[in-house]
């Protein structure tokens, strides 16, 4: 097979990456990379010097593909399928990746934060870290449920990258900070997301490893 994912089924931004997969039934071989394993870590790195995760490896290709978004786009150039990711129309495609960058950058990094810190010492928590988080993601629900307030995907009628980046950080972000009942477009829009296969197929693979996430701070 070309091409392999090394990933893990907890890790959200693997999410993003294996929704996209999912969507359009392209053949992977998964590498469950377990970074507490110091060879394993060390394998990552050499792939990738960040050593996060995910990380695609096409062998056709001979190409090494980091970043999550950067994977997506790759995925929608050389593997190409029914969902398109990124429109052709430049502008259309320019706005879809800015709401790539505004999942990641404003719902994404602020949920890792609180997340992360759940993971500390007690005597190294960060709470005023996790306030200004807190803080970030509460304002970007308010912003999501303005954008979706006519419902569809999160760039209209197609899901495309934005969906792939929005789902799993609201599905963490969620359990963290949780919606609130007045932010009714952003809610319905969670629903969509959920009953779409891909992101359904990815939750259901993740069950099994649940009990490893910090339910508490
Ligand atoms: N910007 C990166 C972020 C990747 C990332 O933060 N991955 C996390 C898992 S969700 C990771 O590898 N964490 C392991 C570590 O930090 O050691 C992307 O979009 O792929």
């Amino acid at each position: 097979m070309s091409l392999t994912l090394h990933y893990h089924p907890l890790s959200s931004f693997c999410w993003k990456v294996l929704i996209a997969l999912y969507e359009n039934d392209v053949p992977f071989t998964p590498n469950l990379v377990d970074l507490t394993d110091p060879a394993e870590r060390a394998a990552l790195l050499k792939l990738s010097p960040i050593g996060r995760f995910p990380v695609l490896q096409d062998h056709a290709r001979n190409q090494v593909v980091p970043e999550s978004s950067v994977i997506i786009d790759y995925l929608d150039r050389h593997y190409r399928g029914r969902t398109r990711f990124i429109p052709d129309d430049a502008d259309s495609a320019r706005q879809t990746r800015l709401r790539d960058r505004f999942y990641d950058l404003y719902v994404h990094l602020p949920m890792q934060r609180i997340i992360g810190d759940r993971l500390r010492p007690v005597d190294r928590k960060d709470p005023h870290g996790v306030a200004e988080a807190r803080a970030q993601i509460r304002s970007s629900y308010r912003i999501i449920d303005g954008q979706m307030a006519s419902g569809g995907w999160a760039m209209g009628e197609e899901f495309s990258l934005a969906d792939c980046s929005a789902a799993p950080p609201l599905f963490y972000a969620n359990m963290v900070t949780p919606f609130d009942d007045e932010h009714r477009s952003l809610r319905a829009y969670f629903e969509r997301l959920k009953a779409r296969p891909s992101f359904a197929r990815v939750m259901k693979e993740a069950e099994p490893y649940f009990k490893l996430v910090p339910m508490e701070s």
